[in-house]
C-alpha cells in the first residue's frame, strides 16, 4: 500500500516553501544562523505544530520537534541548511517526511518518545563546520569552532547568539535517551536510478577529510617581474589542484574534490600573492582516505618549494566511516521490500549525513530516496512525488514496527 498521495504532495510543496527561504534570491542558499535559515525554521515550527510536536530551539539552533511520551525517544529528521546555489530536496526532503511520519503516527499509541530535528548546519557552509547541529546531540560540538569567522569576518559564536543560540551552552553531555535515528535523505548519486528503485537502505557512511591549503608567494607586477623571479602562489595552487584530480582518478574508490579558491590580491595585472585553496577528500576505508591526504600534502609542499611559496595546511574537520547499524538496517530494509515488494539496493552512502554524528550516541539507518539523474547541490535536484510517498510509507511502517515490539 502506498502511502496516501495527499502526503507526497504536501512534502514536495512544503519543500517548495522551504526553497523561498534563502539569502540569494533566485538561488537556494540557507547557511548556518543566517536570517533565511531562520525564516525557514519558523515554517518548520509551525508544521511541527501541525503534526502534533511541541518545537524548541537547542543551543546550537536546532529545531527539534517533541511529543512526549514515557522511556527513550525515537529521532527523525535531516538538516534544514543547504549548500551555497544547492537543491531543494538535500536535508529538506528528510526534515518533511520525518513530519509526515509523525502526522501518520500522531493517533497512535507510542512506547517511546518521538522527535523530529531539523539540524542547522551540516553542510558547513558558513563556517567550514559540518554536522555543527548534530554533533550537539552528540556531545562533541568542537569548543574552537566558536572562534571561526565567515567570509566576511563575523565570528560563530557571534553570529549563534545573535541568531537565538547560545555560545556558552555548547559543552553539553550526548543524548544518553535515544533509542535510535531514522534519517531520510535524496540519494545524490545514480544507483536507485539505474535500478529502478525507488529507495534504498544506506549501510555505511563513507568518511571524509576537509582541510585548507594556504599557499603563499610574493605578488608582484604581472609586467615586469620575470618568470624565473616569481613566487607564484596560484600557479603552486594550480598544479596541486591537478595532482588533487590526478591522485582521486588513479585511487579506486576515492573522491578528492578541490571546490573553493580565493586569490589575493585577484587582479590581472598582479603576480598571485596567496590562494586559499579548499579539499574534500572522502573514502569508505578510513586508512585508504588518510594515505591519500598524506600524499597530497607532500605533493602541496612540493609544488610551493618549487617555487619558493610557502604552503600551510590547516584540517577543518575529519569524520571517521560510518556503518549504519545492522539491526536498523535490516528492519528497514524490511519495511522497504514489503512496501516496494522487491528487494531494495544497499549502499554506501558518499555523502556526509547527520547520522554520521547520532551514531556516536545511538543505532542509526537511513533511508535514500531516488533523485533524477542522482543530481545534488544543485539547483536540478528533483525527486517523484511517488518515490517521496514510498519514502514515507517505509519510515512509517517502521515506526510502527518498533512501537508494536515495544508495548
Ligand atoms: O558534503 C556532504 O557530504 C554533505 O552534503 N554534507
Ligand atoms: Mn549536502
Ligand atoms: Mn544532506
Amino acid at each position: 500500500m502506498i502511502a496516501p498521495m495527499l502526503e507526497a504532495p504536501t512534502v514536495l510543496q512544503r519543500c517548495e516553501d522551504l526553497a523561498r527561504c534563502t539569502e540569494e534570491p533566485g538561488r537556494i542558499t540557507r547557511r548556518f544562523a543566517t536570517p533565511a535559515l531562520a525564516r525557514a525554521r519558523d515554517l518548520v515550527a509551525g508544521w511541527m505544530r501541525e503534526a502534533g510536536l511541541e518545537p524548541r530551539l537547542d543551543a546550537v539552533g536546532n529545531l527539534i520537534g517533541r511529543r512526549e511520551e514515557s522511556g527513550q525517544t525515537l529521532l527523525l529528521g535531516s538538516h534544514l541548511d543547504t549548500v551555497r546555489d544547492g537543491g531543494r530536496y538535500d536535508g529538506a526532503l528528510g526534515v518533511i517526511v520525518a513530519l509526515a511520519v509523525a502526522e501518520r503516527v500522531a493517533q497512535r499509541e507510542l512506547p517511546f518518545a518521538l522527535e523530529v530535528a531539523a539540524f542547522a548546519d551540516e553542510e558547513g557552509a558558513r563556517f567550514d563546520t559540518a554536522f555543527l547541529g548534530s554533533a550537539l546531540l552528540a556531545g562533541c560540538v568542537n569548543s574552537r569552532w566558536l572562534e571561526r569567522r565567515d567570509r566576511d569576518g563575523v565570528r560563530l559564536a557571534d553570529a549563534l547568539d545573535a541568531w537565538g543560540g547560545d555560545s556558552s551552552g555548547l559543552d553539553v553531555p550526548p543524548r544518553r535517551d535515544l533509542l535510535g535515528y531514522l534519517e531520510v535523505h535524496i540519494e545524490q548519486g545514480p544507483v536507485l536510478e539505474e535500478a529502478d528503485v525507488a529507495v534504498g537502505v544506506v549501510e555505511s557512511i563513507a568518511g571524509q577529510i576537509r582541510a585548507s591549503v594556504t599557499f603563499t608567494g610574493t605578488a608582484a607586477h604581472a609586467g615586469t617581474t620575470p618568470m624565473g623571479a616569481r613566487r607564484d602562489a596560484l600557479t603552486a595552487a594550480a598544479e596541486w589542484i591537478g595532482a588533487v584530480e590526478r591522485v582521486g582518478r588513479e585511487t579506486a574508490g576515492l573522491v578528492a574534490t578541490v571546490g573553493e579558491v580565493e586569490v589575493e590580491p585577484g587582479a590581472a595585472n598582479v603576480v598571485p600573492g596567496s590562494a586559499a585553496v579548499s579539499l574534500d577528500v572522502r573514502h569508505a576505508d578510513d586508512d585508504t582516505r588518510h594515505a591519500a591526504v598524506e600524499r597530497l600534502r607532500a605533493l602541496a609542499t612540493a609544488a610551493g618549494a618549487a617555487r619558493g611559496v610557502e604552503v600551510v595546511w590547516a584540517q577543518a574537520h575529519e569524520t571517521a566511516s560510518v556503518p549504519c547499524d545492522p539491526r536498523l538496517t535490516a528492519r528497514l530494509a524490511g519495511c522497504a521490500g514489503t512496501v516496494t515488494g522487491v528487494e531494495v539496493p544497499r549502499l554506501c552512502s558518499g555523502a556526509g549525513h547527520d547520522a554520521v554524528m547520532l551514531a556516536k550516541v545511538t543505532p542509526v539507518g537511513m533511508l535514500f530516496v531516488r533523485c533524477a539523474g542522482g543530481i545534488s547541490h544543485h539547483p536540478a535536484e528533483a525527486v517523484a512525488e511517488e518515490d517521496v510517498g514510498v519514502g514515507i510509507e517505509v519510515a512509517a511502517s517502521l515506526v510502527e514496527e518498533l512501537a508494536r515490539e515495544r508495548v
